[in-house]
């Protein structure tokens, strides 16, 4: 009932207390663009295979942005959709299933029904069938106003590899429909070359691909560096059609494209045996948000996730409603405590990370005494049931 909301709603003032820091604002009124890219992990950016760098563009890119290299996915069952839930809610994804399946008849308070009331139109951009993990219903529940979906697109055998139409072709047309579209708009792209099994034809391969036993873990380079290419093709749409100037960009991987099926091999290529420690850091994946203005750019090496993606958008520009229900934090002020909960129940923070009963330090990557990950371990629960409380109670109906 209503009172477990406010229960819940107490706990996050005492633990979400939100600063306005210097950055509150600066992007007030500008159109923003999310990118989800598909199984995009953080151990491809600044690397190299066989030489090559697999992220050239984005190298580039992030050098001009803040990036956050410490930033971990937090989805579960339901991959890409669980991505979307926690980026547009700062609400955890369910522990079995898709939330997108199971809860779509909820009422949430997303972040493009705050910002309709901020005069923004809001839409997604994804060249599959719009009935995919539910999207055609959820997306309602979120605010959006326009979902452009695999009918939207001109999809042929030639502009099309593994799940359809190829990141390229899909920036192009998409362009279509962002100049025309109202401003200020908050337009999500969702990415989906760089999908498993990674298929991608000779003439789209910039670079070859990796040499071991995985033959998914070898095809994974040429298929991020795709769409790589891709993002970098986008971005200079953009400045021609005048749109970059006037749009903060945030780019997020969506979760892991190489699963532990795959350990040998990445040890391989990562030079060190892949412990359960390290397999939990892999769950890192890159988080770029480019604001115009040369001043606005470094790396941020505060552990954060997904869940905090929604505070951030509305702090950047300028809107802030102390009482939103959610469980992640504005990233530039983050509290020095803070725990990045993963919907495993792993957790990490600045100095320690937890994963299946074990607490590691992360400076030494060694395993220490329970009691120096104890503090966080009853946070990290308690974040996880308000949230599963939050969805299957349909709370946020008490919200007003
Ligand atoms: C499908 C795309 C991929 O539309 O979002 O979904 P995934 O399998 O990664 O969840
Ligand atoms: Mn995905």
């Amino acid at each position: 009932d209503s009172s477990e909301l406010v229960e819940i709603q107490n706990y996050m003032q005492g633990n979400h207390e939100e600063k306005k820091d210097s950055l509150f604002g600066v992007a007030k009124g500008k159109n923003v663009i999310v990118i989800s890219m598909e199984s995009t992990q953080s151990f491809v950016i600044n690397q190299k295979v066989n030489g090559q760098e697999i992220t050239p563009f984005l190298n580039q890119f992030i050098k001009e942005s803040y990036y956050f290299n410490q930033f971990y996915h937090q989805t579960g069952q339901g991959k890409t959709s669980d991505a979307e839930f926690l980026v547009d809610n700062s609400l955890y994804p369910l522990g079995r299933g898709s939330v997108f399946f199971t809860h779509a008849g909820n009422k949430y308070y997303a972040t493009p029904t705050i910002l309709k009331r901020h005069g923004y139109y809001s839409a997604v951009l994804h060249a599959n069938n719009k009935s995919f993990w539910n999207r055609d219903m959820m997306y309602p529940q979120f605010g959006y106003d326009r979902f452009f979906s695999l009918s939207d697109y001109d999809v042929t055998p030639e502009n099309s590899v593994g799940w359809g139409l190829k990141d390229i072709p899909f920036f192009d047309q998409s362009m279509e429909y962002l100049t025309y579209m109202p401003q200020p708009f908050y337009a999500k792209f969702i990415t989906l070359t760089n999908h498993f099994p990674f298929q991608l034809g000779l003439e789209d391969q910039y670079i070859a691909p990796y040499t071991s036993d995985s033959k998914t873990l070898n095809r994974y380079f040429p298929t991020v560096r795709y769409t790589d290419e891709a993002l970098k093709h986008f971005i200079t749409k953009l400045k021609q059609d005048g749109l970059y100037d006037n749009s903060i960009i945030i780019i997020y991987g969506d979760h892991y494209g190489i699963s532990d099926n795959h350990q040998v091999s990445m040890g391989q290529y990562m030079g060190e045996k892949v412990t359960p420690f390290l397999s939990t850091q892999l769950q890192r994946v890159p988080f770029i948000i480019h604001i115009p203005g040369d001043r606005y750019k470094g790396t941020i090496t505060n552990v954060a996730g997904q869940i905090d993606i929604k505070p951030t958008i509305l702090h950047l520009l300028g809107i802030s409603d102390e009482r939103d229900v959610r469980f992640g934090h504005n990233l530039f002020s983050l509290p020095a405590n803070n725990v990045t909960v993963l919907r495993n129940g792993s957790f990490i923070t600045n100095d320690y990370l937890y994963t299946d009963t074990k607490c590691y330090n992360q400076h030494t990557k060694k395993e220490v005494d329970k009691s120096f990950c104890k503090p966080y371990m009853n946070q990290a629960k308690k974040e996880l049931e308000y949230s599963d409380k939050i969805i299957y109670g349909d709370l946020l109906r008490f919200y007003n």
